[in-house]
Order: C-alpha cells, then structure tokens, then sequence
C-alpha cells in the first residue's frame, strides 16, 4: 500500500493508528481526515506533523465535495474510517450527531469510495453493536446485532450499510469490533482518562449505579495492531472482533486506579446510573487469533500503569482539554478559528 486515508485521525485511537502505521510502514502516506470536533485533538499528532509522509486535511466526512475531492487528488488504497461521535452518554443527551456522523458519514464515504472504486474500506466498529451480555458467554462474529444506546446504534446502523454495500455491489469492505480500549491520548470524558485526571486533581470519582457493569478492556495499540492486520490481511466482507481478555468490574477497576494513584475508597462517588446501561461485554476473538495471526500483547497491569504515566507527566494536555485551550492550535497552525 503507498496512500491510505484515515479519518478521524485526530481522536484517541485514530492517532494512535496513525503514529503506529507511519512508524511500521515507513514508505507509506497517510492522509487524515478530520473535522476537530470537540474530541478531534490536533495536538495529538504534533509529533508527526512534520513527517512528509503524513498530511492533515479538515473536513467533515458528510461533507461528499470534500471527501470526493481528497480521495480523488492520488490513488488511494484504502479509507480506514475512525471518524465517529464515540460517547455513549453524549448520544443519551443528543443522538442527533450520532447520526448524521456515524451513519450519513459512513454513508457518503461508501458512495465516494465505490464511484472512486478505492480497493479497500475499513468501518472501524465497537463490540457495543452487539448490546449486552449476562453473566455467562462472550461475543463471537456471529452474534446477533442488538444494540442498546443511540450510540451504538448508529454504530450498527453503519455496519449494516457496509454489509449492504458489500452484498448488493460487491463492494470492497471489511468491519472491525472491539472491545473498551485504553491508552495514551484518550479524550478525559472516558472511564479511565477521566478517572485519572479527576484523582490526580484530588477530586472524587463518579461510579454510575452500583459499579457492577463489566468491560473488557484492551491497549489501544493491539486495538491498532488489529486493524493493521485486518488491512492487511482480512478478507472482504467479513467482520474480526478484538479483545483483550481483560473483563473487569467498573469498581474492580476504580479501586485498581485509587490504589495505583496512592489515594482512598472515599474519593469514590456513586452516581444515578447510566439509562439503559450495557451489563457486560465480553469478546471472543478467536477468530482473530486464527485467520490474522493477531493477539493482544500489552498485558493489563503493566499497560495501564504505563497509561497511568503517560497522563501523569502529560497533565498539560488534560489541562489544555479542561480549559479549551486545545482548540486553539488549530489556529496557530491554520489561521483559521474553530468553530
Ligand atoms: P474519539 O471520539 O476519540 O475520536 C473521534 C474522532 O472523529 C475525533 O477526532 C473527531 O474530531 C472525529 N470526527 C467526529 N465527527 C467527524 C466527522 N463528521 N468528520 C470527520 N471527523 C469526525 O473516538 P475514538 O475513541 O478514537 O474511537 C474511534 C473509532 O473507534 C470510533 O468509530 C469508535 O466508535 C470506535 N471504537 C472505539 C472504542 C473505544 O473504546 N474508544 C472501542 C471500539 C470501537
Ligand atoms: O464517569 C463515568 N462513570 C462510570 O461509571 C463514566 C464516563 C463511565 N462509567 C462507566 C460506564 C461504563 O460501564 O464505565 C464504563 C465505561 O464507560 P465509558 O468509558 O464511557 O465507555 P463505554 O460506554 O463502555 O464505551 C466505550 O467502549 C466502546 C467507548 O466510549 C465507545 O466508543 C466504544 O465503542
């Protein structure tokens, strides 16, 4: 592969592909499209903004003009789509963005791509599609969709257009489902980001309902290693789930950060639940392992105390979040204000 666009590449996992892809592929170009809504960071990518294999263009991916427009300036050899409103308790307040975004969105970027014929095509997806599990099982690629919040419903919504895409034109697709991810860059409205940088203020931490809900948390970078694989080696048409076999209790996982952050259960707040809120989910990613010859490799304990560190001697990037003065590098590198 020589151009491949990504988009939403200024959000947490986006540019931690990207950063991960320009370091492993070195002769490979990579276009990222992003529209710096409130979770797009262009700071995330400082460190490679000067690599001459990496170009920022933004723009919306609803926006058909736009995108026809980049992805017809040179050959691209695959659209990776990140871009997303990503936040389930946004899409309970407003599900509004959820839809024009994560459905429309993915919508004119599968039209783009046909018409462009682009040979292949990336839906970056969530394990959330599959909505929730008990106490027992675990999601396979064969699990019935059946999603619970505006959120991942969009998210569905998406997944069966690429399938519907994929069936009727013969179109080039794939879909990826993974499981919560952790890690640098990881926008501080999320459990863990958001958990850490409230105990290293002092603050309390707010525990929706009892704490009981279960997730199955992985490193961002297998997540990204996942899709590399997929990308490289997936087969049209079909879905891989990723997971990092790491299923914890929302409180399980607090009192892990409490403990590591040397404070006490009193910074423990317990707050109204989440509606409609996901008991548990849990991957299998057998078929993964199997066909990709992928598997996760950061082990929990060392990969979140590593992530521990990272927003310990990053403070100032939360702080620029917090305060909104992230926004304004756009401005200094652009000219141009956000909206
Ligand atoms: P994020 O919210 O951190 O980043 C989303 C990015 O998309 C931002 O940079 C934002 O500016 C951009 N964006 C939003 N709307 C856009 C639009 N209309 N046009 C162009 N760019 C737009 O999200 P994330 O956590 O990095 O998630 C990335 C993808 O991975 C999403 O599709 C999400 O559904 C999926 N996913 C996330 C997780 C997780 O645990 N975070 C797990 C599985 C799947
Ligand atoms: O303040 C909080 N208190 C709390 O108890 C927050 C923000 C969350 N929670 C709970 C809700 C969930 O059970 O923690 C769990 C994790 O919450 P989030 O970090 O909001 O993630 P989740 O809702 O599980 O969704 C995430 O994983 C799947 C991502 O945000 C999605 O984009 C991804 O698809």
């Amino acid at each position: 592969m020589q151009r491949i666009i990504v988009t939403g590449g200024c959000g947490f996992i986006g540019s931690n592909f990207i950063r991960h892809m320009l370091t492993q592929h070195p002769g490979l170009s990579i276009v990222n499209i992003d529209a710096l809504t409130y979770a797009g960071n262009l700071e995330n990518l400082r460190d490679v903004e000067s690599n001459a294999n990496y170009e920022f263009q933004k723009g919306s991916i609803c926006d058909r003009e736009f995108i026809e427009r980049v992805i017809s300036e040179k050959p691209t050899d695959a659209v990776i789509n990140f871009a997303a409103e990503s936040h389930v308790d946004r899409s309970i307040l407003d599900s509004g963005p959820f839809v024009q975004t994560n459905i429309v969105g993915t919508q004119v970027l599968l039209d783009v791509c046909r018409s462009a014929k682009v040979p292949r095509y990336l839906q970056v997806s969530t394990d959330e599609v599959y909505g929730s599990l008990g106490a027992e099982g675990f999601f396979t690629e064969e699990t019935p969709l059946a999603p619970n919040s505006p959120y991942s419903s969009s998210k569905a919504a998406a997944d069966l257009l690429v399938r519907g895409y994929v069936h009727t034109f013969g179109f080039p697709g794939l879909i990826t489902r993974c499981s919560n991810n952790y890690g640098p860059y990881q926008f501080p409205e999320k459990l863990i980001p958001l958990f850490i940088s409230n105990l290293l203020r002092g603050e309390s931490v707010p525990v929706y309902g009892k704490g009981d809900n279960v997730r199955d948390w992985i490193h961002v970078l297998d997540h990204c290693r996942g899709i590399e694989a997929t990308l490289l080696r997936g087969k049209v048409g079909e879905v891989y789930n990723f997971g990092g076999r790491t299923e914890l209790q929302n409180i399980e996982l607090t009192r892990m950060l409490i403990k590591l952050l040397g404070k006490t259960d009193e910074s423990i707040r317990y707050v109204t639940d989440r509606p409609g809120h996901d008991l548990r989910y849990a991957i299998d990613c057998a078929k993964a392992e199997e066909e990709l010859g992928w598997q996760p490799q950061v082990g929990f304990e060392a990969g979140l105390q590593e992530t521990i560190d990272w927003y310990v001697a990053n403070q100032d990037w939360v702080e620029r979040i917090r305060s909104g003065a992230y926004r304004s590098y756009y401005e200094q590198q652009y000219g141009e204000r956000l909206a």
